[in-house]
């Protein structure tokens, strides 16, 4: 027992002058409040109600924050290094601002890790990876913009002064920096953002993404012996025409349906090549094959080729993954940015979320991957509430009380009775769910569905963000459609805001009638799981009456068709230690 409690206390103790230092930093706090009672008059007082300002989800006291960068566990530490504005709630001054973990879920500032000081990365330190080398010393390639006024990339590598410091709280840039430039004939403002490295046969790979051209996207491969002096191989290891690749990830998963992650370096006969699209600023992934002898890789489904699968249809990008050797998983993280306007995000002082990190692994069909939050989130619930076995019946809907729900965590299973009053599905929208979306949105009436939860809604309805399924008949080969949608458009009152209708399919096998549908809400943001994380959906939203104590849970019904909630549990969430806002 004793043993036991200094294990426990052990690493909270290693937290004290840490924490000390966050309460330094409260000054920020003060100054974001101060800015939001000055926020011009156009910006309404619900924009900047710290009751928006999401509780759970990752983000620092204030400023600008974008692409997760360089994930890594180190020494009992995961570390989240991230792209910020040490100077405002916009884009710019970009440096790599620095947290650490224990869970991933209470995160530490620290200070900024990577920033611009030597000639290659004198104007920005732009997004990269963490590669952990054999002696388990991390490296970490990223890219540098080297000139002013012109955005010309070249691709360094940082490593920490102080192996011996678990919190990696400084890095050291060696003098051979920068270790790949653009060569004559590539697009040097368009070079960017390279992946962890692995090895093979001899020789570290990396991988930076590019455009050649007006539309051919690419990801150039790099090959190093020493990993120092780095070539570049003759062709890409893929490329399609979809416009610049951000971010690309690429990475080994186990056979289809086992959930242990794989590290980098670790053989495979399946991988993932995962994009950021600039053009549509999605994250789009393909599962394929890894031909080391031909540095190629190969899509199984080359038709989908960069416009089938994401990794969530909503607002999420320039995510990137991580391999934990703690619990053997692949942890995916990604970018949330704000979809109100920059006069509001000025207003209130900062920009920009993280989603909540998700386990991936290959879905049992081999076809596509599946996501769950993490299983340290769930420290933070509270108070469960429960229903079970309710019926919905068409054009009803069903509170949850007996919580608060603007920040909670919800789990429902669904079961639909048959499928006779189904729509027919119109093939013109095979590929495009989104479309079908806005035409089909919650409150267009249906066969089957549109069934889910209004979440972040007003007592009299005047607000409310959707997310649910719908179900059609007459799919490829007679099997039903499934269609997973967020539809923001009654989410808020508030003038300016962008509230685009997400939407995905989802390939479920509704034969025994039941899908699950779980949301993670937080003041700002609704992250949607569908089919136990088939289909992902983020949205950010921001009522101007359902927020606090004002915002309720619902499950609607607006189809035909009864729908029965075979079992609900909803629960409040705590707020983590989150740098120390
Ligand atoms: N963000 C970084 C780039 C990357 C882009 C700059 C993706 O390195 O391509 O902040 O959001």
């Amino acid at each position: 027992m004793g043993t036991h409690r200094l294990l426990v206390l052990a690493p909270w103790a290693l937290l004290l002058p840490l924490l000390l230092l966050q309460l330094a930093g409260a000054s920020h706090v003060v100054h974001r409040s101060l800015e939001a009672e000055q926020a011009p008059s156009s910006v309404p007082a619900s924009i900047v109600s710290p009751l928006l300002r999401t509780g759970y989800h990752f983000q620092p006291p204030m400023n600008w924050i974008n692409d997760p960068n360089g994930p890594l566990y180190y020494k009992g530490w995961y570390h989240l290094f991230y792209q910020y504005n040490p100077k405002g709630a916009v884009w710019g001054n970009i440096v790599w601002a620095h947290s650490v973990s224990r869970d991933l879920i209470n995160w530490i500032a620290l200070e900024p890790a990577i920033k611009p000081d030597i000639p290659s990365d004198e104007h920005g330190c732009w997004s990269g990876s963490a590669t952990i080398l054999p002696d388990g010393t991390p490296a970490m390639l990223y890219t540098g913009i080297d000139r002013p006024d012109i955005n010309y990339q070249v691709q360094n590598i940082a490593f920490p002064k102080n192996a011996s410091d678990p919190l990696l709280r400084e890095w050291v840039k060696p003098g051979y920096n920068p270790v790949a430039s653009p060569e004559p004939g590539m697009n040097a403002t368009q070079f960017r953002d390279p992946t962890t490295a692995w090895f093979a046969d001899g020789h570290w790979r990396m991988l930076v993404g590019g455009l050649r051209g007006a539309r051919r996207g690419l990801a150039y491969l790099y090959r190093s012996r020493d990993f120092k002096t780095w070539v570049r191989a003759k062709h890409p290891l893929h490329s399609a025409l979809t416009g610049m690749w951000e971010c690309p990830d690429f990475f080994p998963v186990h056979a289809a349906g086992l959930q242990a992650g794989l590290d980098t370096s670790e053989p495979s006969t399946k991988h993932v090549l995962k994009n950021s699209l600039d053009l549509t600023r999605y994250d789009y992934y393909t599962v394929g094959t890894y031909d080391k002898a031909a540095e190629r890789y190969v899509p199984d489904d080359p038709a989908g080729d960069y416009h089938r699968l994401r990794y969530d249809y909503g607002n999420f990008y320039a995510s990137k993954t991580f391999f934990d050797p703690v619990k053997r998983r692949r942890i995916l993280l990604g970018w949330a940015n704000e979809s109100d306007s920059v006069t509001h995000d000025k207003a209130k002082g900062w920009a920009g979320i993280h989603a909540i990190p998700r386990k991936i692994w290959l879905d049992p069909s081999g076809k596509q991957l599946l996501q769950w939050p993490v299983e340290e989130l769930e420290t933070l619930r509270g108070k469960p509430v429960s229903v079970s076995d309710k019926v919905v019946k068409p054009g009803e809907h069903l509170e949850i009380t007996g919580l608060q729900t603007y920040q909670a965590d919800v789990e429902v299973s669904f079961e639909v009775s048959g499928l006779e009053k189904a729509e027919a599905f119109d093939p013109a929208f095979a590929d495009d769910a989104e479309k079908l979306c806005g035409v089909k949105g919650a409150d267009v009436r249906g066969g089957v569905g549109p069934f889910g939860l209004w979440v972040l809604a007003s007592s009299g309805l005047e607000e409310k963000t959707s997310i649910f399924f719908r179900v059609f008949r007459g799919g490829y080969a007679g099997k039903p459609v499934v269609l997973m949608c967020s539809d923001p458009t009654k989410s808020s009152l508030t003038p300016d805001l962008y509230k685009p209708t997400f939407a995905g399919f989802v390939d479920t096998d509704l034969s025994s009638g039941k899908i699950s549908l779980r949301a993670l809400i937080d003041r700002s943001v609704v992250e949607s799981f569908g089919a136990g994380g088939k289909t992902c959906i983020l949205s950010r939203v921001y009522p101007s009456i359902a927020i606090g104590d004002k915002a309720h849970l619902y499950v609607f019904n607006n189809g035909e068709a009864d729908i029965k909630v075979s079992r609900l549990t909803a629960w409040e969430m705590k707020k983590p230690l989150m740098n120390g806002a």
